[in-house]
C-alpha cells in the first residue's frame, strides 16, 4: 500500500529531558511550543523502530496502543501522535476515544500483543501540567536503558514524518477499543465477579468511590455499578479535562489520592456508613482505600495481599519466582512476614526485594509490588493498579466479613506494625536544592549527635544491586538516616514535578505494638529532620505531612 507521508523538517530542535521517575513531566506551555511533541512524539517512533526492528517476534508488531487521562490538549495531542507514528509505518490502536487507565493500557499492551503503548498521563500532577509514560511491549514503563536512547533519539530528531489523520483512517492504520470492558474482564478472571455479586447482594455493603475527575469514572462505573451490581455512589465521576479546576485559593486540584486532597472522601468515610471508600488519582495506577472510618496504608495493604493472594483465581499464573517488591523508601511492612509466604507458597521460590522509587523497576521483575506513593501492583499487569488494590479490598471484606480495620489489625496482631508517613521540603531555588544535597551527602558527620529526643546512629546513602544482575543498576536512590530506637528517615528528590525541587523525606518505625497513636510514634522524627536541617543551616524545615489529616484509628 502507498500511502501519503510528508516530512517536515524541524526549523530548531528542543533539548527534551530524559524521562523521570515515570514518563516526561513539563508544563502545559512547554508541551504548547510548536512542533514539541512533534520532536518527542518522533523520537519515540525511531524507538520503537529499532524495538521491532531489533528485538524478539513477539516485539516484531507495528502496532502501538495509545489512551491516556481526560487533561487538557489530550484529544488532540492523540490525534497528532496518530499521524507522526502512522507517518512512521506504524498502525495505532486507540483505546476508548483516548481515555483509559494507565494499569488497563499495561494490561491492553500484553492482552493485544502490541509493540508498546503511550499514555498521556502526568499522573496526580494538576490539569496544567503534561505528562507522556512510554511502555514496552510486556506491558511495562520503560527502563533506564530505553529511556536513555529514547531521549537520545528525541534530540537527534532533525524532521518529522507525518500522515495525515483522515488518511490514516481511511488506510485502516487505526482501530479502537473497548478498553474498559477489556480491564473489567480481566478483573472477573481474577475476582470472580459472579461469586462477588452474590455475596454482594446477601450482605448489603455501600461504598463511595472518588475517581477524581480523571479516566477512572467509566471504570468504576463498570466494575462497582454494571458488573458487582453494588450500591455505590460515585463523586467527581465524569472525566474533566481540567480534572476538578481549581481550589478556593485558585491552585489547580491534584488529582491525588492523598489525604490533603480529599477532605470529602476523609468526612464521608467517617460517617461510618460505608463499608468500602476509595479514591484513586487520575490515571488510577494510586489508590487510597479503606471503609467505615478507616484507611489503608499502601504498604499495610500490600500485606494484607500478600497473605490472602491465594484466594485469586489466577494464582495458578503465579511465576516460579513469587516477588514481593517495595521501593525502598517504602515502609517495610513484608519482611516479618517471610516465613509464612514461604509456607503458604511450597514449591515457589519466595524473594523480597527493595528497589529504588519509580514502579518501572518493580514491573520490571513483574510481580507483586507496592510504593509509599500509594500504590499497589500485581503479577497480572505491569503498572500499579488502584481499581485491582480496591476490588481486593472488598473481595477480602465479603470473604471474611470483615471490615478493612479488622483486616488490617489481623495483620498487625501477628506482625506488628511499621509507622509511616511522608514529608516534602520544596522550593523553587536551585541553591537551596544544591544545599539539602550537600546536607545529606556529609550528613554521616552528624553521627553520635542528638536531634530533641533521638540520636543519629549512621548516615549512609542506598544503592540498587540489581537481583538479577547482581550489578548496582542505580546509584545513591536514597539517603538513609538511620535515628536510634529504629526511627529511619529516608530521603530523595521527587521525579515527578514540572518545576522546582522536592525532597521527600520518608520517616519508619516497626514496632510489635500497633495500638500506638501514629503521631506519638512519628513526632520524634519529624522533630529530629527538622532539627538536622535546621543545625545544618537549610532555612526551610520539613513539612505537609502525608498523614495530615488521616484520621488516626488509636489518637
Ligand atoms: C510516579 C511513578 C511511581 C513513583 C512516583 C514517585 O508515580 O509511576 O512509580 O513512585 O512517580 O513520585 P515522585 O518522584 O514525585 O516521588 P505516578 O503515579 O506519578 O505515575
Amino acid at each position: 500500500m502507498n500511502h501519503r507521508v510528508s516530512t517536515i523538517l524541524l526549523p530548531s530542535p528542543y533539548r527534551i529531558r530524559k524521562m523521570g521517575t515515570s514518563g516526561l513531566r513539563e508544563t502545559q506551555e512547554v508541551f504548547q511550543q510548536p512542533m514539541f511533541l512533534d520532536q518527542f512524539t518522533q523520537g519515540v517512533a525511531d524507538f520503537f523502530n529499532r524495538m521491532t526492528t531489533e528485538r524478539t517476534v513477539a516485539e516484531n508488531n507495528r502496532t502501538i496502543l495509545l489512551g491516556g487521562d481526560p487533561r487538557r490538549g489530550n484529544n488532540r495531542r492523540i490525534r497528532r501522535i496518530t499521524e507522526i507514528l502512522c507517518g512512521n509505518g506504524f498502525s495505532v490502536v486507540i483505546a476508548q476515544d483516548g481515555l483509559a487507565t494507565t494499569p488497563a493500557m499495561s494490561h491492553a499492551i500484553r492482552h493485544l500483543s502490541v509493540a508498546g503503548g503511550i499514555i498521556l498521563t502526568a499522573s496526580h500532577n494538576p490539569f496544567t501540567d503534561v505528562g507522556i509514560k512510554v511502555n514496552i511491549a510486556d506491558g511495562s514503563p520503560a527502563l533506564d536503558d530505553d529511556v536513555t536512547r529514547i531521549q537520545d533519539l528525541q534530540n537527534s530528531v532533525r524532521s518529522i514524518n507525518v500522515m495525515d489523520f483522515d488518511e490514516a483512517e481511511a488506510n485502516n492504520l487505526i482501530e479502537r477499543i473497548d478498553i474498559v470492558r477489556m480491564y473489567a474482564d480481566l478483573l472477573n478472571r481474577i475476582f470472580d465477579f459472579s461469586t462477588m455479586k452474590e455475596k454482594l447482594r446477601a450482605a448489603g455493603l455501600k461504598a463511595v468511590l472518588n475517581p477524581m475527575h480523571g479516566a477512572g469514572g467509566p471504570f468504576a462505573r463498570e466494575i462497582f455499578v454494571n458488573r458487582l451490581n453494588m450500591d455505590c455512589t460515585i463523586i467527581k465521576e465524569e472525566p474533566r479535562d481540567d480534572l476538578g479546576g481549581y481550589d478556593a485559593d485558585g491552585h489547580p486540584l491534584h488529582p491525588e489520592p492523598d489525604f490533603r486532597y480529599i477532605p470529602d472522601l476523609i468526612a464521608l468515610n467517617d460517617t461510618g456508613q460505608y463499608a468500602i471508600v476509595a479514591a484513586w488519582d487520575s490515571d488510577v495506577d494510586r489508590r487510597l482505600d479503606g471503609g467505615s472510618g478507616f484507611f489503608l496504608e499502601s504498604a499495610d495493604e500490600f500485606a494484607l495481599f500478600a497473605a490472602n493472594s491465594r484466594i485469586l483465581r489466577l494464582e495458578g499464573q503465579f511465576p516460579e519466582t513469587l516477588s514481593f517488591c517495595r521501593s525502598t523508601v517504602t515502609a517495610d511492612t513484608i519482611s516479618p512476614m517471610r516465613d509464612d509466604l514461604v509456607k503458604l507458597f511450597p514449591g515457589k521460590n519466595v524473594e523480597i526485594i527493595e528497589t529504588p522509587t519509580g514502579f518501572k523497576w518493580i514491573a520490571e521483575l513483574g510481580n507483586w509490588g507496592v510504593e509509599e506513593s500509594n500504590g499497589v501492583g500485581n503479577p497480572f499487569l505491569r503498572e500499579k493498579d488502584g481499581i485491582f488494590a480496591t476490588v481486593f479490598l472488598l473481595r477480602l471484606m465479603l470473604d471474611t466479613g470483615k471490615t478493612p480495620r479488622q483486616l488490617m489489625e489481623e495483620i498487625w496482631q501477628r506482625y506488628g506494625r511499621v509507622y509511616f508517613t511522608r514529608g516534602e521540603v520544596s522550593g523553587g531555588l536551585d541553591e537551596e536544592k544544591s544545599m539539602l544535597v550537600e546536607i545529606l551527602n556529609k550528613a554521616s558527620e552528624y553521627q553520635g549527635r542528638r536531634f530533641g529526643e533521638l540520636v543519629l546512629e549512621k548516615a549512609l546513602s542506598w544503592d540498587y544491586i540489581h537481583p538479577r544482575s547482581g550489578v548496582i543498576t542505580e546509584r545513591n536512590a536514597a539517603w538513609v538516616l538511620n535515628f536510634s530506637g529504629g526511627n529511619t528517615v529516608k530521603a530523595r528528590f521527587s521525579g515527578t514535578g514540572s518545576g522546582g525541587y522536592t525532597l521527600r523525606v520518608y520517616l519508619s518505625c516497626y514496632d510489635r505494638d500497633y495500638r500506638m497513636a501514629k503521631s506519638l510514634k512519628l513526632q520524634p522524627m519529624k522533630a529530629a529532620i527538622s532539627k538536622l536541617l535546621e543545625e545544618a543551616g537549610f532555612p526551610g524545615s520539613c513539612g505537609n505531612y502525608t498523614d495530615e489529616g488521616q484520621p488516626d484509628p488509636y489518637a
